[in-house]
């Protein structure tokens, strides 16, 4: 890579005062690729200061806030459209970052912040997982530990949802307008869960409490995505390479889009200047997105690491798991897609294919293959049902079950082992354990799971042979004999 193929958008010199009007709890890779990159093109047009972004995590990732703190809250973020192209932007929209896990110095800082009422929005990426709602029915998880020390300690809580409640119960008591919640996790009607688990929690300390944030409390969804995997040691010494000795860098695609519901009533950045699309109702975008991306994803990420592969790249590079993806998407993901007359569906899964062979990214699908009870319902379950009631069979959707319970056994078609990592881990390896040499009655124990399989598809013979009949496929054929024999069909 050439002097001439970076693109250098830094701007180090000016820095506004730290007008902080948004809080985000997760202060993750993506956060900083996506949510914070829109306010940088926000605070870099206008010079406006009102929209600084105080950014916390509540659990983990104590280091990365330790760092930034280090370094002004300034980071940079590479956009790779290829490995011969990157365009190097330096992040300064965040003015704060705080460590507000149980063990962590700044939940009281946290709160504060968020009942400012300088403090007019609060943004999440805490993963699916963060809402401690059950992925098939939506009901608060309240027996998950969490959850119940927030119950039974409202003030000093350890959750997204927590913190969004103590908050609003400060901001009610001092008689300040709620802040609007904008979740940014990769869930359908994002917003409306998010409303849930707070509504859900609330009502488990005080009922009027519950029904003011339910009148008075906006929770629009949003869809979002860039493709922004986990930083790698080799990333680090990527960036090394390009100048950029920064901790905090992040790595992403050149491909970026957020879609929000404009229900903001305390008033937002006129984001739509600055990329965002502002609309209605987000419920098409989120569906095609979570089906028709995130869809694929998770297909390459169990059925590609079983295979022994690594990235995501390097999956589609093999013809059999882009005929798969095409399969799926043609067959089963696309026919449950409602959208507008004028909507190039081929294009876009065509750009999926281009984006996903981006060998810049590494993006692994050991990430990708994470938290997988928290994200099939809404990539491949919802859509299946779907499908399923429509009378179509849903061979890929199959295939792709078979390979996520293969997947949850911990070793890949060689033996190789590979970590689990998913809050209902301890289930599947029970799971394993238990019928790990009767394939029949493994395949009806994960159909069981109520919290991720909907009942119509635990019922369903036809599905549960063809996900019995898969799992043979996969360990006495492989991966790519698996994949011919569904598109032989
Ligand atoms: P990350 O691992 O870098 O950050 C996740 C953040 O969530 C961490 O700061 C962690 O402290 C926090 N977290 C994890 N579990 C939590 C819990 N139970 N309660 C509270 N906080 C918790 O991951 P990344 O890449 O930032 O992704 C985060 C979320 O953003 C994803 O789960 C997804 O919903 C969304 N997203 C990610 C994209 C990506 O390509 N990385 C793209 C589109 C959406
Ligand atoms: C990925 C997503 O890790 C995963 O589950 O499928 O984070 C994906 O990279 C984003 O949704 C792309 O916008």
């Amino acid at each position: 890579m050439t002097a001439a193929d970076i693109n250098i958008e830094c701007e180090p010199s000016r820095r506004p005062p730290s007008g902080i009007g948004i809080v985000h709890l997760g202060l993750g890779a993506f956060h900083r690729a996506h949510q914070a990159v829109y306010l940088q093109r926000h605070l870099d047009r206008t010079g406006a200061d009102d929209w600084g972004i105080c950014s916390a995590n509540i659990r983990a990732n104590r280091t990365l806030v330790d760092q930034l703190r280090d370094g002004d809250c300034r980071y940079h973020v590479a956009e790779f459209s290829d490995s011969e192209h990157v365009t190097l932007r330096e992040v300064t929209a965040l003015r704060e970052a705080l460590y507000a896990g149980p063990d962590g110095p700044d939940r009281e800082a946290l709160l504060a912040r968020m009942s400012d009422p300088a403090v007019h929005i609060v943004t999440l990426t805490v993963t699916e997982k963060g809402y401690f709602l059950s992925p098939a029915s939506g009901e608060l998880l309240t027996d998950a530990p969490a959850i119940a020390h927030d119950i039974a300690h409202p003030e000093s809580p350890d959750t997204a949802p927590g913190m969004l409640l103590e908050a609003l119960a400060r901001r009610r008591s001092a008689g300040v307008p709620p802040f609007t919640v904008l979740c940014c996790d990769n869930m359908p009607h994002n917003g409306r869960r998010t409303r849930r688990a707070v509504v859900s929690l609330a009502r488990h300390r005080d009922g009027e409490l519950a029904e003011w944030i339910d009148a008075s409390v906006a929770f629009p969804s949003s869809m979002v995505d860039r493709i922004v995997p986990a930083m790698t040691d080799a990333d680090r010494t990527r960036l090394a390479g390009l100048g950029i000795d920064d901790p905090a860098a992040v790595v992403c695609e050149t491909f970026s889009q957020w879609v929000v519901e404009d229900d903001f009533p305390l008033g937002r950045p006129d984001w739509e200047a600055d990329g965002v699309e502002m609309v209605a109702d987000v419920a098409p975008f989120e569906t095609m997105k979570l089906r028709l991306l995130n869809g694929a994803h998770s297909l390459l990420a169990y059925l590609g690491a079983l295979a022994g592969i690594e990235t995501v790249d390097a999956a589609v590079a093999r013809p059999a798991f882009r005929g798969l993806l095409r399969h799926y998407w043609q067959q089963e993901a696309i026919p449950t897609l409602s959208l507008p007359a004028e909507s190039d569906v081929a294009a876009y899964t065509d750009s999926l294919l281009a984006r996903f062979a981006n060998d810049s990214l590494r993006h692994r699908l050991q990430q990708i293959a994470m938290d997988g009870s928290q994200k099939l319902p809404q990539r491949w379950l919802a859509g299946g049902v779907e499908r399923m009631t429509a009378g179509d069979e849903i061979s890929a959707t199959a295939l792709g079950v078979a390979g996520w319970i293969r997947y949850t056994a911990g070793t890949d078609l060689n033996g190789q082992p590979h970590p689990v990592d998913d809050p209902m881990a301890e289930t599947f390896a029970t799971l394993h354990r238990r019928h790990g040499d009767d394939p029949a009655a493994l395949t009806d124990a994960f159909l069981a799971l109520d919290a991720v399989f909907p009942v119509a598809m635990r019922d369903d013979r036809l599905f549960s042979r063809q996900i019995l009949a898969a799992l043979a496929r996969l360990e006495n054929d492989g991966v790519e004999s698996a994949i011919a024999a569904l598109t032989l069909n």
